[in-house]
């Protein structure tokens, strides 16, 4: 861990008071994409088990899982079934307790992925709840009369389908789903339901597990009233209800506080203002939250916007609160696709990023295979797409009589297939991930990006990443530092300064196909600077005082006393 010695005890930093789970990396391993251990073409918890020495070469501190609780698959593995089984096909509950573990023994935590907005309908709670009006857990998830017309109660959508509203044939009544149909939302205003959910996470936590990742916990709190909303598009009438707070406190003092554990609560349409309400140490609700201002809200490049973001999260959590920094994660394309350049300048732009995220003010995560630099992907049929969202949307689209290749072609880019899509292991048959039939196709270019040509490769991207991750463990002021954007309105440049102590570093990234310059400025122009690191080899030949030249993606980390 850190060198904390010039950190004084009770001293407040950017990231608050100094904690373990501030300084820790996380990689996010979608097992299902990761490794698969006998051949039924899915990837499994002892395929994760078989790989745990490679993610601890990263020098990563904890694993966050997705969720392997038994279901039914609609929405890969969001839709739970049973809390308390794991998925056949992820492994056995001795996989889990043998994964947590081999994981404790090299240094790993391991967090896992928790879905309590909403259950599979073939949860025994559901199937109870839908059985009868008078039935004990009827209660436990929305219902609602149709409207005067017999249609669905109001005009909200889903995150999937059109309509947020699926109709029950034997009571004759709504039931309420955010997501798919399969997920039908719970309903948090009833006490039994909380305390349900509170059980069940004492449950995984005893047994030994370091961290939780909270699924779509904007939406545990319902709107107050069932009214038709303006424009139905703009969802966000689903999230950020009155009560969300009371439930995490309440989660917090009944669950959190008796563990040394680490929180990250997925939180959609959050802004500064609603997103320190999370994670702002003196409420006690939870550690740390991302938020989709960037995955959600930018569809592609746009640095102004990306530094106003920044500068407007650093200023509202400012040693008050802690963020996850990330470009992507199973929801989301690839970065080097979506946002940088995944052709000519692929290794440089996907370096660029990383050096980007790992120096920002927050706690960083790691998408697997982010750290070979591997791309998005393009499939030519529908029918090789995987996504319950895609496919849901394509119907839709194409249901309105438009063209099947335009709806394809416009949502090839941001389907979430783009990124689970099998780890790149090695250049043979399905990239070394499965023996047997992938359950989705691996991105063709596994012949020349896997981590077989990568090991092997000095300058590599996966390289790159563990002399980045290796920095932050001895260097605290690019956990603690105080942030600030020296570079303005650049739409190319990105600038910034973190300061600890009397170590500043200054991170100079040039995102784009065309070379830069940048400008030091005072008190920094004239001093003396080292080169921490940088993805170009001969990047300390350029280090002239004053002005920095910068060739396309070029990134660079300079340190100075000030
Ligand atoms: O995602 C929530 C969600 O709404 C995302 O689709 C959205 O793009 C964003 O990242 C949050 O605003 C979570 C899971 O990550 C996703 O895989 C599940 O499908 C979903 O919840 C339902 O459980
Ligand atoms: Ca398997």
């Amino acid at each position: 861990m850190i060198q904390t010695e010039n950190i004084s005890a009770g001293e407040k930093t950017m990231l608050g008071r100094p904690t373990w789970w501030k300084e820790t990396v996380v990689y996010q391993v979608y097992w299902r994409s990761f490794f698969d251990t006998n051949g039924d073409g899915i990837g499994d918890l002892r395929g994760v088990i078989e790989k745990l020495d490679y993610i601890r070469s990263l020098g990563v501190d904890f694993i966050w899982l997705n969720p392997f609780n038994e279901s039914p698959g609609v929405d890969n593995g969001y839709d739970i079934s049973d809390y308390y089984a794991v998925a056949p096909e992820a492994g056995t509950m001795a996989d889990v307790d043998r994964l947590i573990e081999e994981a404790h023994r090299r240094g790993l935590k391991i967090m896992m992925d928790i879905v309590l907005n909403h259950t599979s309908d073939r949860h025994p709670w559901f199937l109870a709840s839908r059985s009868s009006k008078d039935d004990p857990k009827r209660d436990w998830y929305i219902w609602r009369d149709p409207a005067p017309d017999g249609g669905p109660p109001t005009n909200w959508r889903s995150y999937f389908h059109p309509s947020c509203w699926r109709f029950d044939e034997a009571t004759g009544q709504y039931y309420m789903h955010s997501f798919a149909i399969g997920q039908p939302d719970l309903n948090w205003a009833n006490p039994e339901v909380r305390q349900a959910m509170y059980r069940m996470l004492r449950f995984w936590l005893d047994k030994g597990v370091d961290g939780l990742r909270l699924d779509a916990l904007a939406l545990l709190a319902k709107p107050e009233t069932f009214t038709d909303a303006a424009d139905p598009y703009d969802i966000r009438y689903l999230t950020h209800n009155p009560g969300l707070h009371d439930y995490l406190q309440e989660m917090n003092r009944e669950v959190f506080r008796h563990y040394n554990i680490m929180t990250v609560g997925e939180v959609a349409f959050a802004t500064p203002e609603l997103g320190v309400l999370f994670v702002d140490e003196e409420r006690r609700e939870l550690n740390s939250l991302f938020h989709f201002e960037v995955a959600d809200e930018m569809p592609a490049w746009d640095m102004v916007r990306f530094k106003r973001i920044q500068r407007r999260w650093a200023d509202a959590l400012r040693g008050r609160g802690v963020m996850g920094q990330f470009l992507n994660n199973h929801d989301h394309t690839r970065q080097v696709t979506r946002y940088g350049n995944d052709r000519e300048y692929r290794v440089q732009s996907a370096k660029l990023l990383a050096t980007m995220i790992h120096t920002l003010p927050g706690i960083p995560y790691v998408y697997q295979g982010e750290e070979l630099g591997m791309t998005g992907v393009r499939f030519a049929s529908i029918d090789d797409y995987r996504d319950v969202m895609m496919k849901s949307r394509y119907e839709e689209e194409v249901g309105r009589g438009r063209s099947p290749e335009e709806v394809l072609r416009e949502l090839q880019p941001l389907s979430r297939d783009n990124s689970r899509t099998p780890m790149q292991w090695n250049a043979g048959r399905n990239a070394g991930f499965s023996a047997g039939e992938p359950w989705i196709r691996p991105n063709p270019n596994h012949t020349a990006i896997n981590v077989e040509e990568a090991e092997a490769d000095p300058d590599s991207v996966l390289h790159y990443y563990r002399k980045l991750i290796a920095l932050r463990k001895e260097h605290p002021v690019m956990v603690y530092g105080d942030f600030e954007d020296i570079s303005g309105d650049d739409p190319h440049v990105y600038a910034y300064v973190r300061k600890h102590g009397d170590t500043a570093w200054i991170v100079v990234l040039n995102h784009s196909d065309a070379p830069g310059a940048f400008e030091l400025p005072e008190p920094y122009a004239g001093k003396t600077m080292q080169l921490v690191l940088g993805n170009y080899a001969d990047a300390d030949k350029l280090l002239r005082a004053g002005k920095l030249e910068l060739r396309p993606h070029e990134a660079r980390i300079l340190s100075c006393v000030i």
